[in-house]
């Protein structure tokens, strides 16, 4: 019977048919199964996007603006268990952020920090060739959120500040340096965040454009309540130096080993390190932007702080000595032949010359254990065309 069935033309059309069914129904299946595949990949992609994404925001960021088109949030100090730079930590470090930010409210009703910081110790002993292992303490270290931020855990600090260091090519330093900030200034119980401030290659160094940049991008960063702009070979050698803003911009150093201890090299020096309320940055209108190379930055910034109706000051002459890391000149960092005239013309261009109209591309901006580390781009023909009559000069000699 069956025989039958099979080899007549009808059974011959149902066969056909069920055929052409199975092949619809796996169509259909790989369809499904494409289909399925194509959601997944999507879902994929923006899990992964929305990670990096986060992990842009908190860890490093890149735009070429005049400064901060991508306005950072408020970074909360003191989170502990941020390591990572990878996105796959994302939501670790999103849920440790969120933690901190309500213990972190919770500080505001601590009381006020004393206004004498109780654990100074007055003058330390620190000489031009201390070692990184010297320098070290793995506790003040072990304080730190990501970033090289700070804050006490017992008392609301009196000041929230930012140091900024221009820096190009002097691990040696910074490594001494960084290490032997974090010691003293969470001695002297401060708020603060360390910013490393690079030059990118092959512009001369302009430090007064850094100290500008630096203060740009921590104000972006946190409501600082003063800027400290500090060489990156020069150590403090008594930490009642407090790091602290005045009603009038402060000059910290009255002597170094680089001036064998003899005061400042002459009355109207302010090189080294400078702090400044955001208000007096603001009024000064910060460094000029000029000065590529070496030399005169600090002098125009002087005469700056004079035209604008204020005066520097300093701390005590033995607490103001400082211990200058030894170095040569730096190849990138030639003496400026353009300075003698500029310092002659500060008050005609203080105002459009400075921390409000720099322009730099940022390169890069990360939070690392010890500091936040920016570096910056500029193009020196760009920034000096607008002032090429004040460049014009006659030069020294
Ligand atoms: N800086 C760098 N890298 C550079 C140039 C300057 O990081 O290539 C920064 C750094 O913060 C430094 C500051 O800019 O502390 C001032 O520059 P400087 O240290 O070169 O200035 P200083 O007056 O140097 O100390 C004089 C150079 C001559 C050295 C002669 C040796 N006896
Ligand atoms: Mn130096």
């Amino acid at each position: 019977m069956s025989l039958i069935l099979l080899n007549s033309p009808d059974s011959h059309k149902m066969m056909q048919k069920t055929e052409s069914s199975r092949t619809c129904i796996q169509n259909y299946k790989n369809m499904l199964l494409v289909l399925t595949l194509i959601v997944v990949v999507i879902i994929a992609v923006q899990m992964y996007l929305q990670g990096c994404q986060c992990m842009m925001q908190m860890y490093k960021s890149c735009d070429n603006t005049n400064g901060f088109s991508n306005k950072s949030k408020e970074i909360p100090h003191n989170v502990p268990g941020i390591s990572s730079k990878l996105c796959a930590d994302t939501s670790k470090n999103v849920e440790h952020l969120i933690a901190h930010t309500s213990s972190r409210q919770n500080r505001s009703a601590l009381p006020l920090c004393p206004e004498q910081p109780p654990h100074l110790v007055g003058k330390m002993n620190i000489k031009p060739t201390i070692t990184l292992q010297e320098v070290t303490n793995e506790e003040s270290l072990r304080n730190l959120s990501y970033g090289g931020r700070y804050a006490p855990p017992y008392c609301q600090a009196r000041e929230k500040t930012a140091i900024i260091i221009p820096y190009r090519d002097r691990k040696e330093h910074i490594d001494i340096l960084v290490r032997h900030l974090h010691t003293v200034l969470q001695r002297q119980q401060l708020e603060y965040g360390i910013y490393v401030v690079e030059m990118a290659l092959p512009t001369q160094f302009n430090r007064g454009l850094l100290a500008n940049a630096g203060v740009r991008t921590a104000r972006g960063i946190s409501s600082y309540t003063c800027y400290i702009i500090h060489d990156v070979d020069s150590l403090m050698t008594d930490d009642r130096n407090l790091y602290r803003c005045g009603s009038q911009p402060i000059h910290f150093m009255t002597g170094s080993t680089k001036y064998k201890y003899n005061g400042i090299p002459y009355p109207g020096f302010h090189g080294g390190i400078v702090g400044f309320t955001p208000e007096q940055y603001k009024t000064v209108n910060g460094f000029s932007n000029l000065y590529f190379g070496w030399g005169s930055e600090d002098d125009d910034l002087g005469i700056r702080v004079q035209k604008s109706g204020m005066i520097f000051v300093r701390p005590k002459e033995e607490i103001g000595m400082y211990v200058a890391l030894p170095h040569v000149r730096d190849v990138s960092n030639q003496e400026n032949p353009n300075s003698y005239g500029l310092v002659r013309n500060v008050s005609a261009r203080q105002m459009q010359d400075g921390v409000e109209t720099i322009r730099f591309k940022r390169f890069a901006l990360e939070y690392q254990q010890l500091y936040t580390w920016l570096l910056i781009g500029v193009k020196e023909d760009v920034i000096v065309k607008k002032f090429q009559k004040y460049l014009e000069f006659p030069t020294r000699g």
